[in-house]
């Protein structure tokens, strides 16, 4: 089914970026929340500023959804100017952990946690970024062991290529990314055992092609540019991403959290609309693909978010349609 076919989730708010979790057996989607600006589309993605979170939640695909209303809004975070964008959470000893980011005051990415007792929120940010954080997208991953992960980073406007000295370095942003060598590493760092910062050092999540070697900085249908996601099924460990620029989702397996993982293949063509962001996630013995695209507005940045089941065969690999 193309994605313009599939029914938004909501339609009284414009969301995107869903991170779908299920907590005590229902769903939650933390998305984006899109708002109106004048400011026109540009690489930097100016055109996505938003200023606040909302969470939905629904018993089952396809049933009603409920938006609980504000989780947490911009002018509560101490060190966020502006941006608020694509979110996740986690749950960990009965609290709810929303990882979301922002760029700060001097217009840096930064990734911050909030804290609540309840899924929905609302949520209480601390009142720093997570120290040694940087980039966009942080998706929380936590193991079967109980060990949880965040796995962050995204190309031109979200900074990442400005990173590869360790050091914020603005005079790296104007090259967007480097076209020769191996393609920029999405980034992962272990969670201390109160969720509120790193716990070690920030990793790369390397990605192989099928031959062994690194995905080129060429290689824009399968390079990592976005949207991290983790996810675990038959015991491998599946790093989803989007490849921005030519708006595929892809995956890549590993053995383990940190990877490192083998290119595995494309699961969503390109949707309406520039930017294509999702999760995935197991619910009452289904596998969903929760994504967006701009069906209701027809404008890059007032996206809506959409489900859909996706199905493995027997080697592994997602499918959109059963095999
Ligand atoms: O929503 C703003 C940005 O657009 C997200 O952080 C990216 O993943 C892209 O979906």
């Amino acid at each position: 089914m193309a994605s313009t076919d599939i029914k938004p989730l909501v339609t009284h708010i414009f969301t995107a970026d869903p991170s779908a979790h299920v907590f005590s057996g229902k769903l939650y989607v933390y998305p984006s929340h899109d708002v109106s600006t004048d400011i026109k589309d540009n690489d930097n993605g100016d055109q996505y500023a938003m200023n606040d979170y909302h969470v939905l939640s629904m018993e089952e695909v396809g049933g009603p959804v409920t938006d609980h209303g504000v989780a947490l809004a911009l002018e509560e975070i101490p060190w966020a100017g502006k941006q608020l964008w694509a979110p996740d959470a986690a749950t960990r000893d009965g609290k709810y952990y929303l990882f979301f980011p922002a760029r700060d005051k001097e217009g840096v990415f930064r990734i911050g946690v909030a804290v609540s007792d309840v899924p929905e929120g609302p949520f209480k940010p601390e009142p720093e970024p997570i120290e040694g954080s940087f980039s966009i997208d942080p998706a929380s991953f936590v193991d079967d062991d109980g060990e949880a992960y965040l796995y962050f980073g995204g190309i031109w406007g979200g900074q990442l290529q400005c990173w590869t000295s360790g050091e914020f370095d603005k005079a790296a942003y104007s090259g967007m990314e480097a076209q020769s060598g191996n393609a920029l590493y999405p980034k992962v760092a272990k969670l201390s055992k109160d969720m509120l910062s790193f716990d070690g050092v920030v990793q790369d999540v390397i990605i192989f092609d099928k031959e062994g070697q690194p995905l080129a900085a060429s290689d824009h249908d399968r390079r990592f540019f976005e949207a991290a996601w983790m996810h675990k099924y038959n015991g491998k460990y599946y790093f989803s991403y989007s490849t921005g620029d030519t708006h595929y989702l892809c995956y890549a397996v590993g053995d383990n959290p940190i990877g490192p993982f083998t290119y595995g293949g494309r699961i969503l063509e390109p949707v309406q609309g520039w930017t294509t962001h999702h999760s995935i996630v197991e619910h009452k013995g289904k596998w969903y693909l929760f994504h967006h695209d701009t069906s209701l507005s027809g404008k890059n940045h007032l996206r809506c978010v959409k489900v859909t089941e996706i199905f493995y065969n027997k080697d592994g690999e997602i499918k959109v349609t059963p095999s």
